[in-house]
């Protein structure tokens, strides 16, 4: 525990869930209630938010995203973080535009090991005009084998999402990475408020947000509160929020930066679920380096979501066995998508859980 958890008694509830309500929730947190949210000790804050958790979704259940970058490398903007960045030199070949059969034949690859929905990232400052025609033309396709479509391009002009909206894009992903006081630290090439714009722009679009961002990257406990409460006081709550460990790519100026305490993930993500309470958090990045009991416990601490499949934009993910036995172990199930039916494609994720039931068990009866 940390001393300032430990300095704040159990018996010192959260703060209480009042005024500006819409749907039934807060738009209006303040820096103080989010921090004394974050200094409880572990076990109440655990509590608190897996309470609110049960509330609003199965406890037992988890989306699985499957992510493919469409476009590699050589992005223009200075993100600190970022292997892409043409800022850093981080030895990643960059490529041009996939094709738009290439990108079926991977949508067809994660639907057949059970994603539900399929996120295309573009390193991208925001796509060019005569981008357009071939993502739109990717949504189409993708959204057309029954996989809920998610893309990740950059900032948007209006006329931009609209487009991708009337393709039928369900989500589109921008995050805001972390705190506005932290954010210069971390890029200077684009503004807070251009990221803000987007999300707005996405949303008057109709589609549905994901907006998260990034810890571990030299932050303080602060700047973890400045973005959670950025993203609670939009005027409505992203669907979808992930919350990124930093993944530490060589040639990155963060690659050396001081690991993040664990405990600290766990609280952000517990944080976030109390914040938006109905929102999807994304146990996101850097799952390669948790063991599983730390995933469990981003789990209790009602994280919803996760990318499946051995690849994120450009490092790796665990394997998707991995993380089939996790959920076997754990009893969890992934989510059924709440807006088609599509038995076929639900049983093909529920069978290879099946499978690594039986495979557990084969491993079981072998000790
Ligand atoms: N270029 C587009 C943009 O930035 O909006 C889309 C792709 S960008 C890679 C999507 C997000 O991935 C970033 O906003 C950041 O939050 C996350 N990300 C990138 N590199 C990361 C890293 N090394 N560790 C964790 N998250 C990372
Ligand atoms: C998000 O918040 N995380 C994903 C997705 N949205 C696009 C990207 C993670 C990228 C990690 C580094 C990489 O693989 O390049
Ligand atoms: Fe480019 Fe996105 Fe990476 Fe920033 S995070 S350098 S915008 S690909």
């Amino acid at each position: 525990m940390t001393s300032t958890a430990a300095a704040t008694s159990s018996m010192n509830t959260a703060p209480k869930f009042s005024s500006n309500l819409d749907n039934g929730h807060r738009h209006d947190w303040g820096v103080d209630e989010i921090t004394q949210l974050f200094e409880q000790p572990l076990n109440d804050l655990l509590f608190q938010a897996q309470t609110l958790h049960r509330n609003n979704f199965d406890p037992n259940e988890v989306q699985v995203s499957t992510l493919l970058s469409i476009k590699t490398g050589a992005c223009p903007e200075d993100c600190k973080y970022c292997p892409q960045s043409a800022h850093n030199d981080t030895g990643l070949d960059a490529e041009r535009l996939l094709k738009v059969k290439e990108v079926i034949k991977e949508a067809v690859a994660a639907k057949a090991a059970g994603a539900s929905r399929f996120c295309m990232g573009a390193a991208w400052k925001n796509p060019r005009a005569k981008d357009m025609p071939y993502v739109l033309e990717m949504v189409k396709e993708v959204k057309s084998m029954g996989l809920e479509t998610c893309m990740t391009l950059g900032m948007l002009a209006p006329d931009q999402a609209l487009q991708l909206a009337d393709a039928g894009l369900d989500y589109y992903n921008h995050n805001l990475d972390t705190s506005p006081e932290f954010y210069g630290s971390i890029i200077t090439t684009r503004t807070y408020q251009d990221r803000l714009n987007t999300l707005s722009n996405v949303r008057d679009a109709g589609m549905k947000v994901c907006a998260g961002g990034i810890v571990g990257m030299g932050e303080n406990l602060r700047d973890r509160v400045g973005l959670l409460q950025q993203l609670a006081n939009m005027p409505q709550h992203p669907e979808s929020v992930p919350i990124n460990m930093l993944v530490k790519v060589e040639g990155t100026p963060l690659d050396q930066v001081e690991d993040l305490e664990p405990f600290d993930f766990i609280r952000t993500i517990a944080v976030a679920r109390i914040l938006m309470p109905q929102s999807h958090v994304r146990l996101s990045a850097g799952r390669e380096e948790m063991n599983e009991q730390m995933q469990a416990m981003c789990f209790f601490a009602g994280a919803n979501s996760i990318f499946y499949g051995e690849r994120l934009l450009t490092t790796d993910n665990p394997a998707a066995e991995k993380d089939r036995a996790l959920f076997v172990k754990l009893g969890i199930r992934p989510e059924k998508r709440q807006d088609v039916s599509d038995e076929a494609h639900q049983g093909a994720i529920e069978q290879a859980i099946e499978n690594a039931k039986s495979e557990r068990m084969f491993v079981d009866a072998s000790l």
